[in-house]
């Protein structure tokens, strides 16, 4: 009959195009990267990392299986470059990271990179270059992974992806930040807040209807507290892991993290609403009076009425009580990993060095990139490749067995928060002191309080997972996660000043692995070619005897011995208990350059300690 026929015609056409709609596709962008001028915040013309001649760079969006390639071409004459892709676990695509003298070279100006991978995540990320600190010149934008399969898509209307971030003036190499006339590591005061590479904008909304936000802080330095007046949210992704819907108000989204929330609409079209962000002045050493650090933007229902600005109540960001993300459950209810196989314990210290700098520390390793990228030292390591000595002192290395259980305790010896990333995972969060809330700057005025593996509050059973966690001020954070994606993993600060200023250690995940699955395409090794880094060898480059490090990039040294925590940091370290006894001591505290009346922030001084006789 002809209407089965054609009934029959229609089910094998739709079946064909739900064939091709879900056949995986490639999508291919071309960056060619150049200096453009930008002035987004109103107040300065500056010279920002453009992209085909345009900035705000391209939003990347692909569909959850896409094969994402993206071309990148350094055209900006006078600064090396790559691209970080936060938040993909590049599985099985080690070489396709990002981080330069990590898992690639740095591109050289008028050389030209591709990176070719698998998409299969879903959810909220974004991209940034990941050499010399080059992304606070405006080179980060956001990359939005759609899945036809998300839990919530019958929840909502349409979607609005939207980052926050510190702003600028300066180019990066024109701040002085590591220096002897800056001892306290005072970090560069950003001189304006974006909201969407913007200020004063309109989201245009209609009533009733439900949005998807995909919040994403591209910042270098500064957390934002978000919330909309009269408007509560659900919570439903965190760095890309789908969480349970979550009702929430109030978010603190650090540099780097990412939030989806459900927002539904009023009914009545009468007013408009400030959407509302807030820096985080606690990390802010001085606030120069001309320095905005709340903006309104809207959730504008009617174009023609008043678009008023928010009205806010507390008298400094800290008074805002964000959402714990803590709290949150994965809808897909993974557990709490078992007790791991490997325990990593860690302390972040901020010190002088020699050079009467301000330095980074976790335990007594302030980070220094190799002569030769950690990956590449892999791959031509041989055997040795399992021996963390080939990496050198300064990568602060850590091999990781094929599937070990791993868990890292963050203790904060520093009154700063840090906001810290691990590539190639997300982690279960199954432990942070003090908590986000009223409490979080509890420990910030006395000793630091450090992780006590046999009392502790109780493990969640359906911990949260996500790939940027923030460590409280003087106090700790417990992380596990499973060593399945063999790779080469930096885990880091995500606040660049204290990345330059060493915060981070590297992670060889199953070196014998690595080498097993991994052939880094010809275009990787001519990317060092043409930046003249070497691609064989140990961390001092020597491709003759990997365990001779002689000629290895070094940190700068100790403060001579009378001045300084040498010895005694690295004693501290390993004892938890004898952290507890420590007693800092400001050297440079009197030097005024912080100011007085930060309340909550101690001094990141030098800290000359006893350790306590127990020890
Ligand atoms: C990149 O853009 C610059 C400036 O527009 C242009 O001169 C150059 O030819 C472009 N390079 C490539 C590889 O597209
Ligand atoms: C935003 O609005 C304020 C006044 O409300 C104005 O001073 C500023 O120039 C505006 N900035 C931008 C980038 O539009
Ligand atoms: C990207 O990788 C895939 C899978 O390895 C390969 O088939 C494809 O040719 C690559 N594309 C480019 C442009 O390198
Ligand atoms: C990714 O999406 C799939 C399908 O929607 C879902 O089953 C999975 O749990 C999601 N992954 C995460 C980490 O949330
Ligand atoms: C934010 O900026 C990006 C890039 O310019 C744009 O694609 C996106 O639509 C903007 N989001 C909103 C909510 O306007
Ligand atoms: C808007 O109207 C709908 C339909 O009448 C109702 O279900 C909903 O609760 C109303 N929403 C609000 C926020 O009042
Ligand atoms: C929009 O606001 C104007 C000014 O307040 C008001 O006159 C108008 O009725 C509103 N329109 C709608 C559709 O609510
Ligand atoms: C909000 O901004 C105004 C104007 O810059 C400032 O006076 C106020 O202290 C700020 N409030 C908070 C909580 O940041
Ligand atoms: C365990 O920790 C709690 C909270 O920090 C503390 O009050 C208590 O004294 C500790 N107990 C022991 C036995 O150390
Ligand atoms: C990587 O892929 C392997 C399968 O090839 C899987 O077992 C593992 O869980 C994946 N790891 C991550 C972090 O995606
Ligand atoms: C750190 O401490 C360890 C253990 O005491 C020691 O072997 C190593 O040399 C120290 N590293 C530095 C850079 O001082
Ligand atoms: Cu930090």
């Amino acid at each position: 009959m002809v209407t089965s026929a054609a009934g029959l015609l229609v089910r094998l056409v739709a079946a064909l195009c739900f064939f091709q709609y879900v056949q995986a596709k490639t999508v291919t962008y071309d960056f060619n990267v150049t200096w453009v001028t930008a002035n987004p915040d109103g107040l300065y013309d500056r010279k920002v990392v453009g992209i085909n001649g345009q900035w705000p760079l391209p939003v990347i969006e692909v569909d959850k299986g896409d094969q994402l390639v993206v071309n990148m071409h350094n055209g900006l004459g006078d600064k090396r470059a790559s691209i970080h892709f936060h938040g993909m676990f590049q599985n099985g695509t080690n070489e396709m990271d990002g981080p330069s003298m990590v898992t690639q070279c740095p591109v050289s100006p008028g050389s030209s990179i591709t990176y070719n991978f698998t998409v299969n995540q879903n959810g909220t990320y974004w991209y940034h270059c990941h050499t010399d600190y080059c992304y606070p010149d405006g080179y980060r934008q956001a990359l939005i992974v759609h899945d036809k399969d998300a839990y919530f898509n019958d929840m909502y209307d349409e979607e609005y992806a939207i980052t926050m971030s510190d702003w600028y003036h300066e180019m990066i190499e024109d701040i002085t930040f590591i220096d002897k006339s800056n001892p306290t590591g005072a970090e560069p005061i950003p001189n304006a807040f974006l909201f969407n590479d913007t200020l004063n904008s309109s989201l245009s909304v209609e009533p009733g209807k439900t949005y998807l936000l995909r919040l994403i802080n591209v910042g270098a330095f500064v957390a934002q507290y978000f919330y909309i007046e009269d408007h509560t949210f659900k919570i439903v992704e965190i760095d890309g892991v789908y969480t349970d819907a979550t009702e929430a108000s109030i978010l603190y989204i650090s540099v780097a993290q990412r939030y989806s929330v459900l927002v539904t609409m009023k009914n009545s079209t009468e007013k408009n609403y400030p959407i509302v962000t807030v820096a985080d002045s606690q990390l802010l050493d001085t606030i120069p009076s001309d320095l905005r650090l709340n903006h309104t933007n809207w959730l504008e229902y009617n174009k023609t009425a008043a678009h008023p600005q928010a009205t806010i109540t507390v008298a400094d960001a800290s008074d805002l009580i964000p959402f714990d993300d803590m709290s949150l459950v994965p809808h897909d209810r993974m557990e709490l990993l078992p007790e791991a196989d490997l325990v990593i314990d860690l302390t972040v210290y901020m010190e002088n060095l020699d050079n009467g700098a301000d330095y980074a520390l976790l335990n007594n390793i302030s980070y220094t990139r190799p002569k030769v990228p950690t990956l590449f030292t892999v791959m031509s390591a041989g055997e040795l490749a399992t021996n963390s000595e080939v990496y050198g002192d300064y990568t602060h290395p850590m091999v990781l067995g094929h599937n070990q259980v791993v868990e890292i305790i963050l203790n904060n010896g520093d009154g700063g928060s840090h906001p810290f990333h691990l590539h190639g995972h997300n982690f279960q969060l199954i432990n942070r002191a003090p908590a986000y809330g009223e409490h979080f700057y509890d420990y910030a005025d006395g000793d630091p309080v450090a992780y006590d593996p046999s009392n502790h509050t109780a493990f969640p059973k359906y911990p949260a997972r996500r790939d940027t966690f923030v460590l409280p001020p003087q106090g700790y954070f417990v992380i596990r996660f499973v060593a399945d994606n063999p790779g080469v993993w930096f885990f880091h600060c995500h606040i660049d000043w204290h990345l330059q200023q060493g915060l981070g250690m590297t992670l060889i995940e199953a070196p014998l692995q690595i080498q097993e699955r991994l052939t880094i395409p010809q275009n990787h090794y001519d990317v060092c070619e043409a930046s003249g880094v070497q691609s064989k060898g140990n961390a001092a480059g020597n491709t003759v005897d990997y365990l001779d490090l002689s000629g290895q990039n070094k940190q700068v040294a100790w403060l001579p011995a009378g001045f300084t925590a040498k010895g005694i940091v690295a004693m501290v370290f390993s004892c938890v208990s004898a952290f507890l006894g420590m007693a800092f001591i400001s050297v440079y505290g009197a030097s005024g350059i912080k100011m007085a009346n930060k309340k909550r922030k101690t001094e990141k001084a030098a800290a000359e300690g006893s350790a306590s006789t127990d020890s």
